[in-house]
């Protein structure tokens, strides 16, 4: 397969700059810091995101236009999710806008909630798989910062997180930030749900 093409389609700061539905739309969701931008830049092998090592670098919501051999989609980069450090008005304008997104929105494809391979799944993590089955979203399971664990216990962690029943379409992705071979595993992967949840949709209209 060939590398994906991409470009900035589009940035909203707020429910006027968003896009009218058009192709199907890849979510990219997780706590603040977890490394939704550092994943997507690393997917499109570009720096196209704004990456930071400060939680809640990325305040608007960013559609990565991506083609492909066999079909075209965005990647929708998001503002991250529980940082705390931010005003309470600044945490209400967050869901505001992640709301009206969703608002406007009738077959985002799935999301890819990333989860720090650290600490596994957390308490905000939890809420944001609540949230995302009460929308019946589909989402597929990426880990970041494997790299931050040693290569020998990573398949124990590995397994001890999936054995707590992690709710992901395909088996969840390990990634160490920018790494080929998996990044090309993991574009497949994104491919493969793409073609299964249009067909579905397709299915549902017919
Ligand atoms: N070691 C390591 N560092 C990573 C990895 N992924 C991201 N990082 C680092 O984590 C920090 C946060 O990355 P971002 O990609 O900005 O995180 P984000 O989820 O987009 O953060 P917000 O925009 O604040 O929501 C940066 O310093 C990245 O370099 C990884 O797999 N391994
Ligand atoms: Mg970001």
């Amino acid at each position: 397969m060939s590398a994906w093409k991409s470009e900035l389609f589009c940035t909203a700061f707020n429910k006027e700059q968003i896009p009218p539905e058009s192709l199907p739309e890849v979510v990219f969701l997780g706590r603040s810091n977890v490394g939704k931008s550092t994943l997507i830049n690393a997917l499109l092998a570009k720096r196209l995101a704004k990456v930071s090592s400060k939680p809640g670098k990325t305040r608007s919501i960013n559609f990565y236009s991506v083609t492909d051999d066999s079909c075209s989609f965005y990647l929708v980069d998001l503002p991250g999710y529980g940082y705390a450090a931010r005003s309470a008005d600044e945490r209400r304008s967050w869901w505001r806008l992640i709301n009206d997104y969703f608002a406007m929105r009738t077959k985002i494809s799935f999301a890819v909630h990333l989860v720090d391979f650290r600490h596994g799944p957390l308490a905000n993590d939890a809420e944001l798989t609540k949230w995302l089955d009460s929308r019946e979203m589909a989402r597929l399971v990426v880990f970041t910062k494997a790299d931050k664990i040693s290569p020998g216990k990573r398949k124990a962690q590995y397994n001890a997180f999936v054995r707590t029943g992690i709710d992901s379409v395909l088996p969840p992705f390990m990634t160490c930030g920018v790494n080929d071979i998996s990044m090309q595993k993991l574009r497949d992967g994104i491919i493969r749900v793409i073609q299964e949840m249009t067909r579905l949709d397709e299915a549902e209209t017919h």
